[in-house]
């Protein structure tokens, strides 16, 4: 295994002191994305002591060293899985050649248009995460965003590593520009919607980590079966930090059920009015959330049917989650994939797709049957509370912006409806100015150890075997 050198300004373990030239690159980035980080960071809590996980080595043991920290001290730098010996290309035209340690030259900018936009996410979601600080629910929250917050930035040093070395001038400029979009401006927005949308409530903020995380989930698996070796040993690594992000959202969406539940319980009613007097977060009102998230991270895939996800597949750039295990075929060339796409005339039509064309609605489809799991969960902890409320993920037809389905009016199931009912029952489909006010009213912060807000449940268990009521952040 390769160790992490934090003896070094970047801590990294790519031998970074043996290449001078990306070394000085890097250094004079780096106090720009501190700069960046101070100004559009969690900024507010520059001085709290923070409980947080810093990787000290890139395999299963090693990667974890937790310790109480200031934020803008976190040692962010470059991490690379180790590299998997005489490693092939598993999938598209080039399938069982020797994988490439530099970008050819014919795939460069395919390759930087997806580097680009993994990078892009990064920033953005500190940037909308960026005052909620101010209202956490409680310490172990508290704790669990910033934790979120640093590797979100470890995660752009990932990337822009990548474009640094491999990329030469061009990508040092791209590197710039990461810094220089910002989330929901005007004149410089993200680049993918999901990352402009405010994240301004921890119901929001819970709902992105259990939806827009899973995306990043299943990009970055994809970008891990790269034929470019730096970039998929990269993404295997942040892969491992990403699978917090999502517990993150999981287990905060089944607290926030399970305090619903027993206030149902305490006051004998499931009135959304009566629960909300006691200040919880009725279930239509979690359902309406559930569907504004999941409808605009599907968009995230990109359209159904898709020429630039056919190259990125034939050259070898991007594969599927799990290539290796979840397929037989590997080269796709003859093969199509079935996708349900608008008659033109109101109804839905099936049509076949070469399946290469077809990736981003493969990915999205394993996706979506990924995001059921907690549903079934959650759904199971109402059950058994004695309700029949059942929460569902609408259609993946609804509400889209990118793709088949971009501005076609659609209900909750995917059934085409007139604009005019549409617009009549939106209002009762996604957060209404009422709900994002009332969720507003209930987000005062909480941080006495151990205490939590009256819309969320405490945890199961601390972070890293210590209790609930640890002092995950102390305030100074
Ligand atoms: N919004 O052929 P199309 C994460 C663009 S999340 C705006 O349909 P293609 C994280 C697309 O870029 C993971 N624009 O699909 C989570 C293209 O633009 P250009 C992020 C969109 O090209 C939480 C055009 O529409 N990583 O890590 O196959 C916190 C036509 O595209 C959208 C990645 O996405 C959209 N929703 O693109 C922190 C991996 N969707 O080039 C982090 C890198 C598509 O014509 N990206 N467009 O100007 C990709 O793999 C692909 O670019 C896409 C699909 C998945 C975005």
């Amino acid at each position: 295994m390769s160790t992490i050198d934090y003896s070094e300004k970047i801590p990294n373990n790519v031998d970074l002191a043996n290449d001078r030239t990306l070394q000085r690159a890097l250094e004079h980035w780096q106090p720009r994305f501190l700069e960046w980080w101070k100004e559009l960071g969690p900024n507010d809590f520059a001085n709290s002591d923070v409980y947080l996980r810093t990787a000290v080595g890139v395999d299963a043991q090693g990667w974890a060293h937790y310790g109480t920290v200031k934020m803008p001290d976190y040692r962010w730098g470059i991490f690379l899985a180790d590299p998997i010996a005489d490693r092939t290309i598993g999938f598209g035209d080039s399938f069982g050649q020797p994988v490439w340690q530099q970008v050819p030259g014919e795939f460069r900018s395919q390759f930087r248009r997806l580097i680009v936009t993994q990078g892009d996410t990064e920033p953005a979601s500190v940037e909308q995460q960026h005052r909620l600080g101010h209202t956490c629910p409680s310490l172990y929250d508290l704790r669990n965003l910033f934790q979120i917050n640093v590797e979100e930035g470890r995660h752009l040093w990932a990337m822009v590593y990548i474009l640094h070395a491999y990329f030469g001038r061009d990508g040092r400029e791209e590197a710039e520009e990461l810094l220089a979009r910002h989330s929901g401006d005007v004149d410089k927005p993200r680049i993918l919607g999901t990352f402009n949308e405010p994240i301004e409530d921890w119901l929001s903020f819970f709902c992105f980590c259990y939806f827009t995380d899973r995306d990043g989930k299943f990009q970055l698996k994809s970008l891990a079966e790269s034929s470019f070796d730096p970039l998929a040993r990269t993404c295997r690594f942040m892969l491992t930090e990403e699978a917090h992000h999502m517990f993150v959202g999981e287990t905060g969406l089944g607290r926030i059920v399970r305090r619903t539940l027993e206030v149902m319980k305490e006051i004998g009613s499931d009135g959304p009015e009566a629960i909300r007097r006691r200040g919880a977060v009725d279930l239509p009102l979690l359902q309406r959330y559930l569907n504004f998230w999941f409808s605009s991270s599907l968009d995230l895939f990109g359209s159904e049917v898709s020429s630039n996800a056919a190259t990125t597949f034939a050259n070898g750039i991007k594969g599927r989650p799990d290539e290796t295990t979840q397929y037989q075929d590997h080269v796709c060339a003859d093969s199509s994939f079935e996708i349900e796409v608008p008659d033109g005339k109101g109804g839905i039509i099936k049509d076949a797709s070469p399946m290469r064309n077809a990736m981003n609605e493969v990915l999205r489809d394993a996706y979506i049957r990924d995001c059921e799991i907690g549903l079934k969960r959650w759904n199971m902890q109402i059950k058994r509370a004695g309700y029949s409320f059942e929460l569902k993920l609408p259609s993946n037809r609804f509400r889209r912006s990118i793709g088949a389905w971009a501005n076609i009016p659609t209900d909750l199931e995917g059934r085409p409806i007139g604009r005019e009912e549409y617009d009549r029952c939106m209002p009762g489909w996604l957060p209404s100015a009422s709900d994002r006010d009332y969720v507003k009213s209930l987000m005062q912060r909480v941080v006495e150890p151990g205490k939590m807000a009256a819309w969320i449940a405490p945890p199961e268990r601390g972070v890293n075997n210590l209790p609930v009521d640890y002092e995950y952040v102390r305030l100074n």
